[in-house]
């Protein structure tokens, strides 16, 4: 069982399902891997532009647009949607995320230490694109989740782009009354990997950006593994994860919450328990069928549990954290008495939610930091989104003469190792 929930269906394998490839079939009129696809809309939109983005969004969002951008008219009006109580719950969790970001320092820095002058500036990326999937439901927290660490990072131009509903045509309106909330007034109505596309060459309609964020489905992904290169990406995103390590201390019931709420975002989220306790597993296991009954995405939960969640029993603590580590979850749960003593032990996540008061729920929505996290053990090497992914650095060099003359003649001794004579001369002249 243990190797069996640690061992992960790879994501390509596991999305790609018959309906899919017989779709791109029908599609191109012959049979294509997702990949050839995504390449195929991405050279379309790239020769084309906005006649192209116009044929894919009727093909595949079944919607016919002639024009993209979403009014600023239709995003302000959107908040109207929304409930007072709804307005100050999206308030609250942007005024906590804003605050988060603002401590995460950015800091250029010069230092005389080296001869003359050494140093890095740190610049704002001038314009990027958020994706805001449609998906099962439309994730109005998402948005906040992105545009504000970019705001904080004083990005001037922030575009976001999201599928238009098939029955109206315009993007949901949740979603552009969150964008209204954070003051983003450049949105446009498109999806799937032809968005991807508009934001990376540009269109008559949309002009490109520098670097792509957000999660998609599997054709988003594919598009901004694509595009990478000629723009920046933030990441490849995979369905959600929650590993909770508990003890015989954790309330079952709570933890089953916390698990069944993650594996509801998607069949293929994985919602998993680390425990030493035996008891623990039993009784997670009753309130999960129980809380189970009572849910409205219980379909979807059902799917998840069977295909990529699980408990383990493990011998102690520390391998639950082995374990979780090898694992390398999203977010990383401590249900256990001392939160505090594993961390030092963890080594891979996006995130760890440190004892039952801060269940991973709070973070999806108003802890702070973003909830936009690796996935697919991406977290043994990448970072939560932050500000400094909506940075880059430049580096200063300002030497004095007496640093030069110093320094050149090991530039040259080099360059003459390389065999590179017009380098080696050129140092030379300074030495
Ligand atoms: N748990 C998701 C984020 C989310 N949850 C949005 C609810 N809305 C991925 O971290
Ligand atoms: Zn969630």
């Amino acid at each position: 069982a243990r190797n069996a929930i640690l061992k992960r269906i790879p994501l390509d394998e596991a999305e790609v399902s018959p309906l899919i490839l017989d779709r791109i079939t029908a599609l191109f009129g012959e049979p294509l891997s997702p990949e050839q696809a995504v390449m195929r809309i991405l050279r379309d939109v790239r020769r084309r532009g906005d006649a192209a983005l116009q044929e894919w969004t009727q093909r595949l969002d079944g919607v016919s647009l002639t024009n993209f951008r979403v009014p600023k008219e239709e995003i302000r009006s959107a908040l109207q949607t929304l409930s007072d109580v709804q307005l100050n719950a999206l308030r609250l969790a942007a005024e906590r995320i804003r605050r988060f970001h603002l401590a995460q320092p950015l800091t250029s820095w010069l230092t005389q230490s080296m001869g003359g002058t050494l140093g890095q500036l740190v610049r704002p990326i001038r314009r990027v694109g958020v994706y805001v999937p449609a998906g099962s439901a439309p994730l109005p927290s998402s948005v906040l989740m992105s545009v504000i660490p970019a705001q904080v990072a004083g990005v001037p131009e922030i575009v976001v782009v999201a599928p238009p509903m098939r029955s109206t045509g315009k993007v949901d309106p949740v979603i552009l009354a969150a964008c209204a909330l954070c003051g983003v007034d450049e949105v446009y109505a498109l999806g799937g990997a032809q968005a991807i596309a508009a934001l990376a060459y540009g269109t008559e309609s949309l002009p490109a950006v520098d670097k792509i964020f957000g999660p998609g489905n599997l054709f988003v992904t594919l598009a901004k593994k694509q595009v990478f290169g000629t723009v920046g990406i933030d990441g490849l995103a995979g369905p959600t994860e929650t590993v909770v390590i508990a003890d015989d201390s954790a309330n079952p019931e709570w933890v089953a919450a916390d698990l069944l709420a993650q594996a509801e975002h998607d069949p293929l989220a994985s919602a998993i328990l680390l425990t030493p306790s035996e008891p623990l597993i039993a009784q997670v296991q009753e309130a999960v069928s129980c809380q189970l009954q009572e849910r409205q995405r219980a379909e979807i939960i059902r799917q998840s549990l069977e295909v990529r969640s699980g408990a383990v029993l493990t011998a102690d603590l520390d391998e639950a954290v082995a374990l979780a580590n090898e694992y390398a979850p999203e977010h990383l749960c401590l249900s256990v008495t001392q939160p505090w003593a594993l961390v030092p032990e963890i080594t891979a996540a996006g995130g760890i939610f440190l004892g039952e008061h801060s269940f991973e729920v709070l973070g999806d929505y108003v802890a702070g930091p973003s909830h936009v996290m690796p996935t697919c053990r991406t977290a043994r090497f990448a970072s939560p989104l932050n500000v400094w992914d909506f940075v880059h650095l430049i580096h200063l060099v300002a030497l004095d003469e007496a640093t030069t003359k110093k320094i050149a003649p090991a530039a040259a001794i080099i360059a003459e190792r390389e065999g590179l004579d017009a380098h080696a001369f050129s140092a030379r002249l300074r030495c």
